[in-house]
């Protein structure tokens, strides 16, 4: 998977480039290469925004400096432009599995106010927000989609760790988990974790799950895969919270 990644503070990518992602790209698995906009300023003063026609607070990011960076990336029909934006549609595990289909993602960062609307409309981009709130830029959101799509890229994690992650497969919260040791704080593990009793483990688990997305995150149950004896215990969670 090929990231490119326009954006005017390159610097700021430290974060992925340790640990798991930082260890993917260093193998190869995954490519993510920062595309410094401010690179095709044509200005002597390497300008890269001004104000906003029609007056107002801060800085816009000039059209002319992001479509000459745009153009400097080949592209395929594999390749997917997304503009991170509060605009855009919400981004999702549903989402991110979808972008990973893709082998070659192209993320445009705003900052300041933003960018001009007018590339955005030549460059027609997919527009993603992490979430109803405002950043300074588009850089952190970008690393939180460069993050959560690598996680779905062969190589980069071992394949059964995201089967049972939240809002994996039957789309509920994840069962409580617990490692060395045994006893915290006169707190003991759960007797049936330690039975080395798969069938039991396994229900427990389930139970646990639809337990913690009945108290923390209870909409995600109207689209979660339940079966039958799911439905069951979660009507008994119902009667017993009555
Ligand atoms: C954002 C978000 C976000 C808006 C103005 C960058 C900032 C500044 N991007 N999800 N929430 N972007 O707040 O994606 O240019």
């Amino acid at each position: 998977m090929k990231f490119d990644v326009l954006t005017l503070f390159p610097e700021m990518f430290e974060p992925i480039k340790s640990s798991i992602i930082g260890r993917a790209t260093k193998s190869n698995i995954l490519e993510i290469n920062l595309v410094n906009i401010r690179d095709f300023s044509e200005d002597k003063h390497g300008h890269v925004d001004d104000t906003p026609y029609g007056g107002g607070a801060g800085m816009l990011i000039k059209p002319d400096v992001v479509y000459r960076a745009y153009n400097s990336i080949e592209k395929t029909d594999n390749t997917k432009v997304i503009y991170l934006t509060p605009q855009g549609n919400k981004l999702t595990q549903s989402k991110v599995e979808g972008l990973a289909k893709f082998n070659h993602l192209v993320l445009l960062c705003g900052h300041y106010e933003g960018i001009d609307d007018r590339v955005i409309q030549k460059i027609a981009p997919e527009e993603i927000s992490i979430g109803d709130y405002v950043l300074t830029g588009g850089e952190l959101p970008s690393m939180v989609l460069i993050d959560s799509v690598s996680r779905y890229v062969a190589g980069v994690l071992n394949k059964d760790s995201t089967y049972q992650e939240s809002f994996e497969g039957d789309g509920l919260l994840e069962y409580p988990q617990y490692t060395k040791p045994e006893e915290f704080e006169g707190m003991k593990v759960p007797e049936v974790l330690l039975s080395g009793h798969h069938a039991n483990i396994e229900k427990w688990r389930r139970k646990k799950a639809i337990e913690n997305t009945y108290k923390k995150r209870p909409e995600l149950l109207e689209n979660a895969k339940l079966t039958r004896e799911d439905k069951n215990y979660l009507e008994e969670l119902k009667f017993k919270n009555n």
